[in-house]
């Protein structure tokens, strides 16, 4: 039975990666860092059954010393690495804990298997956001990075760590550069699903409306369960290499306000620019969105649209669900949900 550690498995991903190793047969370790509640995240919405298969192991992956000891005693078939803060907004206002534990934590991984378990193969969640101010359009693996974040420039010296093992010390270590994929078990801060819980609290009624930043910043958006099959897919190839993941197509956040509403049966008609803009009620004339320049970014990700014909040509991998079907199954979960 083949082993796999997973960092970070109590986020989004950490939740269908381990579905899908699981059903592929692996013994699957997760560590989880403590909290107060002791919760584990998206792993309670996994069913009992298969919830109990997990191993946790608890710890910080800032923490050498607890990342050196698991990797040491399992020596794992492979690892995927995704503990991270990921959310960029944070990064701007918390830039010591992003580095902490985006580069701290990496080098503590990628060096612990080097050191005592050099077999093992490693997959590292770097993401579009190295891209950031995309100096072309769409973004493969050739493209120039240009990280506009601390989160960003984070994850870039995460990829760079990943790339200089490899080639120095001849791992099998891969980065899987991913668009934004989202999901029902998207956290609540990321726009997709605020903008989800916002439409479905504004049409019952629950709020007059709810407020968002930038409507005009584009993004190439997955569905998290195809995602994580193209990082198990990674780890099953004859050589380690780097890998875009994208659907080839991209989507305003107004966009996305729109086909949430579109769900709950309500059609919006915007008025307004920048901070003045608003989305209202085309029935009723009611506003249900608003802009606050809160939620905008001292420097913003504008447009972001991947081409993952490399992940095509040697994986075999492509993106299954689109725009429209990944926004009505997030609405209609949260609407089961509630
Ligand atoms: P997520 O939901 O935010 O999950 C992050 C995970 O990292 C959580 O399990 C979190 O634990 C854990 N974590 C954070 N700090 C930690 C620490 N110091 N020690 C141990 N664990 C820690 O992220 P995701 O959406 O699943 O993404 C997975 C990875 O892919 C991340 O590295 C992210 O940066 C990257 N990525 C994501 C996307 C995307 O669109 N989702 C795209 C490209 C790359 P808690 O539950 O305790 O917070
Ligand atoms: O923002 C804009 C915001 O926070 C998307 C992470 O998984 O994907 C994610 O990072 C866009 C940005 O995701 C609000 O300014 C407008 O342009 O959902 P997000 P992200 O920053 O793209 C990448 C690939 C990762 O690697 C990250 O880990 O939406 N936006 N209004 C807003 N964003 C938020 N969060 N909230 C708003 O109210």
């Amino acid at each position: 039975m083949k082993t796999a550690l997973i960092t970070g498995i109590t986020g989004q991903d950490g939740y269908f990666l381990s579905k899908l190793l699981l059903s592929k047969g692996y013994e699957v370790h997760g560590l989880v860092r403590r909290n107060s509640q002791m919760s584990y995240g998206t792993l309670r919405s996994l069913d009992e059954e298969t919830f109990k298969k997990i191993k946790i192991h608890w710890g910080d992956v800032t923490d050498h010393t607890v990342v050196v000891k698991l990797i040491n005693d399992v020596k794992f078939d492979e690892i995927y690495h995704l503990a991270a803060q990921s959310f960029v907004a944070l990064s701007f206002t918390n830039p010591q804990v992003t580095y902490e534990t985006n580069i701290g934590g990496t080098l503590n991984v990628v060096n612990a298997v080097k050191e005592f378990s050099p077999k093992t193969r490693l997959y590292f969640a770097a993401t579009s956001e190295l891209y950031g101010k995309a100096q072309t359009k769409p973004q493969n693996e050739a493209t120039p990075f240009y990280p506009r974040s601390p989160y960003g420039v984070s994850k870039l010296a995460g990829f760079w760590t990943v790339k200089n093992y490899r080639e120095a010390y001849d791992l099998f270590m891969c980065s899987g550069i991913l668009f934004n994929h989202e999901s029902e078990m998207r956290g609540e801060e990321f726009v997709t699903k605020k903008i989800v819980k916002g439409a479905i609290d504004v049409s019952r009624g629950k709020r007059e409306f709810f407020e968002i930043g930038n409507l005009n910043a584009r993004r190439d958006w997955g569905y998290a369960d195809d995602y994580v099959e193209g990082m198990w897919t990674m780890l099953q190839q004859p050589a380690p290499d780097d890998f875009v993941l994208a659907t080839g197509e991209n989507h305003s956040i107004r966009d996305f306000v729109d086909m949430a509403f579109k769900r709950l049966k309500i059609e919006l008609s915007w008025e307004g620019e920048g901070v003045n803009e608003i989305g209202k009620n085309k029935a009723d004339g009611r506003v249900l969105v608003k802009v606050n320049p809160e939620f905008f970014r001292p420097s913003e990700v504008e447009d972001l649209i991947g081409d993952a014909s490399k992940a095509k040509s040697v994986l075999g991998w492509s993106s299954k669900v689109g725009f429209e079907e990944l926004v009505n199954k997030m609405v209609d979960y949260e609407l089961g949900a509630i």
